[in-house]
């Protein structure tokens, strides 16, 4: 994961430093692109503990198609609990609870309860737009796995997360926006790649590669492929302030041999994987680093 240093060294040596919308301020560049071969093992970084979990129900809670906070609450899944607090406290309902009492009163509630249905919702996200895109039922997920299987040479395999339309509608606009797959010559391989508008690049790049490398192998086995390689293309790459110092730090760690992904070869239908199917064998890493997230 050499090439993930090199995009932080090269932020912090030729960013531009910047206000943004969340006040904490970045160093940014615009245009970076990175390649992670998905045959000699899986990109999950090993220059700082992480852990496959989070990410994987952040995936399958796209899959499914759902946009509420309710489903990952109640997996211990917190990474995006930040966006429906910051409304929760502009609502009536808000008595001063912090985040976690916050989170508490979610886990605690019925799914079809109208406190989870009005303050767990993060309107029409990325889970709406791949699997009933624009709210006009166009699945792009199913079409995506039918392309591959019967018209594999296509220059179409796309999944569309950005829609015009609803973007005043979600908490926040995808970052994630627009994803490609391409099928090898030989019908042997799988590559994927994502056009990222603005990333978080300690925080959220580490998640974002692994998650699509996952999405990628879990695709490639549903349709008959080998996973080759995600391309990562980013527009607006930043690292916050508040995060230069554990940047930094991670940047004085070698990367150590990639761990190897292991998804239960049963599964033969995209939708139909669940979280104990989903495994990593061998991972090593350096020790944790925290940053804060900007919301
Ligand atoms: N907003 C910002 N500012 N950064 C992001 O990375 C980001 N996302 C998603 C939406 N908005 C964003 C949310 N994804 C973490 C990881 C991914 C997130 C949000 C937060 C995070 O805090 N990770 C910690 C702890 C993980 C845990 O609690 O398990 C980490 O150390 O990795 C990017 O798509």
């Amino acid at each position: 994961m050499q090439q993930y240093l090199d995009l932080c060294k090269y932020i912090l040596s030729n960013g531009e430093d910047r206000d943004d919308r969340t006040g904490t301020g970045t160093r940014s560049v615009f245009g970076y692109q990175t390649r992670y071969d998905l045959r000699d093992g899986f990109p999950l970084m090993t220059t700082k503990k992480m852990f496959l979990r989070p990410i994987a129900e952040e995936l399958l809670w796209f899959l499914k198609g759902d946009t509420n906070i309710k489903y990952l609450v109640d997996r211990n899944v917190r990474i995006w609990n930040e966006w429906p607090y910051e409304n929760f406290k502009k609502s009536d309902d808000y008595h001063g609870e912090t985040l976690e009492e916050f989170v508490e009163l979610v886990k605690s509630h019925d799914a079809d309860s109208e406190f989870v249905k009005v303050h767990g919702a993060l309107g029409p996200v990325y889970g709406a737009q791949w699997r009933d895109f624009n709210g006009e039922g166009i699945d792009q997920i199913q079409e995506l796995v039918d392309g591959l299987i019967n018209n594999p040479f296509s220059r179409r395999h796309i999944v569309c997360a950005w829609n015009p339309a609803k973007i005043d509608k979600m908490a926040l606009p995808p970052c994630h926006a627009f994803l490609q797959f391409y099928v090898s010559a030989d019908k042997k391989y799988l590559s994927c790649q994502l056009y990222q508008r603005s990333a978080d690049v300690f925080l959220g790049v580490p998640f974002n590669i692994a998650s699509y490398a996952l999405m990628t192998a879990m695709l490639a086995q549903v349709c008959g492929y080998e996973a080759k390689e995600f391309v990562h293309t980013i527009g607006d790459a930043h690292i916050y302030k508040d995060h230069f110092d554990v940047v930094n730090e991670q940047l004085t760690r070698v990367p150590l041999p990639k761990c190897k992904l292991s998804l239960n070869s049963e599964v033969k239908n995209i939708f139909d994987f669940t979280i104990d199917d989903i495994k990593i064998e061998n991972y090593e890493s350096y020790g944790k680093l925290v940053g804060k997230v900007s919301v």
